[in-house]
């Protein structure tokens, strides 16, 4: 055995189950959609927590998981995020984003308008941290911190998502306001805005979010 090394634990399957799999994986993963709508219907923290766990668990740079989750059901916190989310957005909306990027917008139907970000029982702000380690606490340089958060994103969101939730990435831009209310320090970035919970009764989603590419559109084999 290799010095500071551990025998992997790999769970093989009969191939037959290994297909099962991936096709129950695309159908479960294939329904969820992107929600603007959302109920106030209270989620229990457990389940955010144990999301943010899976996030956690994703590969990243020298496994310095150079990340940090808020979690915040504050009313206080959500209002503060929202209020500064919607000036943001008012100026983006204003012009600030140029006429292709609004132009692109248009058919999900999204303005500067943002009540979800009170409404919903939860909104998670993803830190991405320019130092740190494989320790808390460590202070030393972080590797592929956009590809790294960008992985445990993808984790987090199909967690809420198996979890019976729906989610938003929502990103206000420039969202550097989240520094001052989640209290955390200049060194990390704020990466993304996740708002979760349950859909509001009724909620739609735009059809343009339906178009998915087909796997010879995505893909190139060799
Ligand atoms: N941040 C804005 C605009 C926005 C941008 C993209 I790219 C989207 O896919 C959706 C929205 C907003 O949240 O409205």
């Amino acid at each position: 055995m290799t010095d500071g090394h551990v025998p992997l634990k790999f769970n093989e399957l009969p191939p037959e189950e290994m297909l099962a799999r991936a096709h129950q994986m695309y159908e479960r993963m294939a329904t969820r959609r992107t929600v603007r709508d959302f109920s106030d219907r209270p989620v229990a923290r457990e389940i955010i927590e144990q999301a943010i766990l899976t996030a956690g668990s994703a590969p990243s740079g020298a496994n310095h998981q150079p990340w940090h989750f808020a979690a915040i059901q504050s009313p206080d916190i959500k209002l503060q995020i929202r209020e500064a989310a919607e000036e943001e957005e008012r100026a983006f909306y204003d012009g600030r984003a140029g006429a292709e990027w609004l132009d692109a917008l248009k058919p999900l139907g999204t303005d500067d308008h943002k009540p979800f970000l009170e409404t919903a029982p939860w909104l998670i702000a993803m830190f991405a941290q320019r130092r740190g380690g494989v320790h808390a606490g460590d202070t030393r340089k972080n590797y592929y911190i956009n590809e790294s958060c960008g992985i445990a994103a993808g984790f987090l969101i199909a967690a809420l998502h198996e979890a019976g939730l729906a989610t938003l990435t929502h990103t206000p831009k420039p969202m550097n306001f989240l520094n001052d209310i989640c209290a955390r320090p200049d060194e990390e970035k704020p990466f993304l805005l996740i708002v979760v919970g349950y859909p509001a009764p009724g909620a739609q989603v735009p059809e343009h979010a339906l178009i998915k590419k087909s796997l010879e559109d995505i893909s190139s084999w060799f």
